[in-house]
């Protein structure tokens, strides 16, 4: 897959790219890169960028030209048909299935703005979709952006290993992830629960499932909601409940 980023700060883009899963992506070619800055396709002296609201306010607008120009050299480098995205908080809320319907693309360019956002008028022929990542206020597109490819590169075939993608694929059922333990045995008068060291791996996955089901009901209602348990999964969850009581 290749994915494009605008960005006005594409430091702040290829640093974060270096460091783990997306990293080891590219440096096995399964994912490429490619930043453009729209600074880059100005050519007034000043380089300019951001100019200042119609109707006045405070604050600046990205531009309407240098924007443009750099989405036209992502493009010229990709796919035809390759989705334009937009970071903002207009957008719709990301999501799993969302990032699912990305990793199914040859290629993406992700937009990240600055200050108040883009000049409107961007909206009409260059951006196919508003994408966000909630309901808070951000300083730039860039951060949401890197949170989206790092979801959508983890979905690509051979990015992550059997196991971590087993495991991926089990949480991604719409629960919780269970509980994490790791050495030592007990820990300021915390212990391990018992069933996590008795080997008994069938004993070890129901207790697992079991506490995925109770954390998703007790925390995160809305996921359950969404499910359709099976009666084992009823079970389990029952009888999560009433050991909570
Ligand atoms: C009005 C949040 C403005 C923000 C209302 C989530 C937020 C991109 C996101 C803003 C951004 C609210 C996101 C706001 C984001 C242009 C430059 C937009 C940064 C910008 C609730 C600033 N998910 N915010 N405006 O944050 O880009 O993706």
């Amino acid at each position: 897959m290749h994915i494009s980023v605008i960005s006005l700060f594409p430091e702040m883009v290829f640093n974060i790219s270096k460091y783990g899963v997306v990293g080891r992506a590219q440096k096995r070619e399964l994912m490429t890169l490619e930043i453009e800055n729209p600074r880059d396709h100005v050519s007034d002296i000043h380089r300019t960028v951001d100019d200042r609201p119609y109707g006045g306010g405070p604050g600046m607008v990205m531009k309407y030209e240098p924007v443009a120009a750099a989405l036209k050299a992502a493009k010229d480098n990709l796919t035809i048909g390759c989705p334009v995205v937009y970071l903002s908080p207009k957008g719709r809320i990301f999501d799993q299935t969302m990032a699912k319907r990305f990793a199914k693309m040859p290629s993406l360019i992700l937009l990240a703005g600055r200050y108040e956002g883009i000049d409107e008028r961007l909206f009409e022929s260059h951006i196919d979709e508003e994408v966000s990542l909630g309901d808070f206020v951000l300083s730039g597109g860039e951060i949401a952006a890197m949170a989206v490819i790092d979801t959508i590169v983890r979905l690509l075939p051979g990015v992550l290993g059997d196991d971590e993608s087993a495991a991926q694929d089990s949480f991604m059922g719409g629960l919780l992830d269970f509980p994490h333990y790791t050495r030592p045995e007990e820990i300021d008068g915390c212990k391990v629960p018992e069933v996590l060291l008795s080997g008994d791996h069938a004993r070890i996955a129901k207790w697992r499932q079991k506490q995925a089901l109770g954390n998703s009901y007790s925390k995160r209602p809305d996921l359950l909601e969404k499910l359709d348990l099976d009666d084992e999964q009823q079970t389990l969850l029952d009888e999560f409940l009433k050991e909570q009581s």
